[in-house]
């Protein structure tokens, strides 16, 4: 018998969750740029019922693409809730890494393999890499000095309250480990909108799981409408102040 050549050793399943509220017009580019990472990565977009009918595009390119996926939901509308729902579908589809990531490119897919690099490298284990504007290599766009000092505030005021050792606490472009997910019950997160984005990172950081940054270039959406309100991020801020209080009560 031919001595059997070794086999390769499998490559993670990686998972690209994209939480959609009218992207008709960057969703099927973004899609495509992310599946050309490699034929381990798999896009799951996760639409709101958008009027704009992005869900329908993300339906019939998927008829002949099938790395490309859609959660079609009608009800509970929210960025936290859509997020929470494509965490669940990504694991039950077998993701042994979840990114997620904002559909307007003001997450670059070019910086999704050294998100994924950093979570996997064997010498420093983490369970959740954060693509960060704040350290080496990162880079806010742009925005005017008053836009820099509200961003600096809010991410003092973050750490301060939640206690969490790291610098960019308001990146919703996210690398997690699979183990990570399901050690911090995603399932029974309860924010509906944005606020998400902090607690998923209070409970990584009190369950004593690593977490790192790498720097990323972000960009201002150049198509499409952002969703964040004034209200939103209030809204945002007083969830931080919830989450203090619930561990406080020992109810988280
Ligand atoms: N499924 C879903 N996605 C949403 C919702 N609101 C916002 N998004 C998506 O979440 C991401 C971030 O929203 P965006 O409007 O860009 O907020 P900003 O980056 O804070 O200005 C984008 O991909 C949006 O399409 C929602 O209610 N449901
Ligand atoms: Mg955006």
């Amino acid at each position: 018998m031919p001595p059997s050549a070794p086999s390769p050793a499998r490559l993670p399943s990686v998972i690209v969750t994209l939480p959609t509220w009218n992207e008709s017009q960057n969703v099927l580019e973004l899609s495509k740029a992310l599946l050309a990472l490699g034929p381990n990565y798999q896009v799951l977009v996760v639409d709101d019922n958008s009027p704009d009918g992005t869900w329908k595009l993300v339906r019939d390119a998927g008829a002949s693409e099938p790395r490309l996926h859609l959660l079609h939901r009608t009800e509970d509308k929210g960025r936290g809730a859509a997020g929470r729902a494509g965490f669940l579908k990504a694991i039950e589809m077998g993701a042994d890494v979840v990114v997620e990531m904002d559909a307007d490119f003001s997450h670059q897919p070019r910086f999704v393999p050294k998100l994924v690099e950093r979570l996997l490298a064997p010498d420093k284990e983490v369970g959740l890499v954060l693509g960060s504007r704040a350290v080496a290599g990162g880079s806010d766009d742009d925005r005017g000095a008053i836009r820099r000092v509200i961003t600096l505030a809010a991410n003092l005021y973050i750490r301060i309250l939640l206690g969490v050792p790291v610098k960019d606490c308001n990146s919703g472009f996210r690398c997690w480990r699979r183990s990570t997910l399901e050690r911090i019950h995603v399932a029974d997160t309860f924010s509906r909108g944005p606020a998400i984005v902090q607690e998923l990172l209070f409970k990584t950081a009190r369950a004593r799981i690593g977490i790192a940054e790498e720097g990323i270039e972000f960009i201002e959406r150049q198509r499409g409408e952002s969703t964040l309100t004034f209200r939103i991020l209030i809204k945002g801020y007083t969830t931080v102040l919830k989450l203090r209080w619930m561990a406080i009560l020992g109810k988280l």
